[in-house]
């Protein structure tokens, strides 16, 4: 449908009633988005602020969900405000700085983009919105259910190991965990802070295996996007040290030429020691379900 706009309206403070009203007619059954413009392309955008809405989104967990798109506006809201409380920086843009805490150098956030890309799969067509870094996969899946990626949680010799430890995976694909022997997680967390439960992030809860186990429980998340997502193990052992701060982490679409690559969080972890850059320790809550990933931009 060809565009709409209504005008900025003020309404004053005190009003009460006789609000403006603008109606548009729904033609078809296609996804509409819809934002206010007011100070747009600005820190103070309403749209950056998350004042957006949709008709006919796809459903939580789809690529063209609600969220996705509500989180691509604030993504884009806060490089608005990073570059606002950075403009009377030289050059460099605000996410280009290494943080240094302690002994510890994390290194500098990669820019994100917001891409909008028109996906074609098995005759079906739709457009996605999704956050995307430099180097990330492309956001076409393979197929429209997705592609299924296995990963192996601890083994029988007891190892604090995701198998494999990173993989890449397109939106719409599954990843699906099979916990082995001992009594791991995966717990999903931050680059920064890769031993600390991220706000809202899936988390499997422990799942225990008994040794002489050879039935093993498994446990899934569907991709969103192409960004980064981390995740690490919440277990401790007997002495108190955690299973993160061993390296058991993992994480779907690090990229191996970025300062953040995969190498880069897992020896985060270590320094860290299963801490994060405040002393908190990292602990799972236990609850179970299955997750998604990727619709944040707090990697
Ligand atoms: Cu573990």
């Amino acid at each position: 449908m060809a565009a709409s706009t209504l005008a900025s309206t003020p309404v004053p403070a005190n009003q009460t009633d006789n609000f403006d009203t603008f109606t548009i007619v729904v033609n078809d059954t296609q996804p509409i988005w819809v934002t206010c413009e007011q100070a747009a392309g600005t820190a103070k955008s309403h749209c950056g602020a998350g004042m957006v809405f949709a008709v006919n989104c796809g459903a939580d967990g789809a690529p063209n969900s609600f969220t996705n798109f509500k989180n691509s506006a604030l993504a884009i809201g806060q490089q608005l405000q990073s570059a606002a409380s950075s403009s009377a920086a030289p050059s460099a843009s605000a996410t280009d700085s290494a943080v240094v805490s302690g002994t510890v150098t994390i290194p500098p956030a990669p820019t994100e983009s917001v891409v909008t890309a028109t996906v074609t799969v098995e005759s079906s067509t739709w457009t996605t919105i999704y956050s995307s870094y430099p180097g990330s996969p492309a956001a076409t899946p393979v197929s429209l259910t997705g592609a299924t990626h296995k990963v192996i949680v601890g083994s029988a010799n007891g190892s604090l190991t995701f198998d494999p430890p990173s993989l890449s995976a397109a939106p719409r694909d599954v990843v699906t965990f099979e916990f082995h022997q001992k009594n791991h997680t995966v717990t999903q967390s931050t680059f920064d802070a890769p031993c600390v439960a991220k706000a809202e992030g899936f988390n499997s809860g422990f799942m225990a295996v008994a040794d002489n186990a050879t039935d093993f429980p498994t446990w899934s998340i569907t991709i969103n996007d192409t960004a980064p997502v981390w995740a690490y193990c919440a277990q401790h052992k007997p002495d108190g040290s955690s299973h993160c701060g061993a390296g058991m982490v993992f994480a779907v679409n690090p990229v191996d030429t970025s300062a953040r690559n995969f190498t880069a969080f897992k020896s985060l972890a270590q320094a860290f020691n299963g801490t994060n850059s405040t002393g908190a320790t990292g602990t799972g809550s236990g609850s179970s379900g299955s997750g998604s990933s990727g619709n944040d931009s707090g990697a």
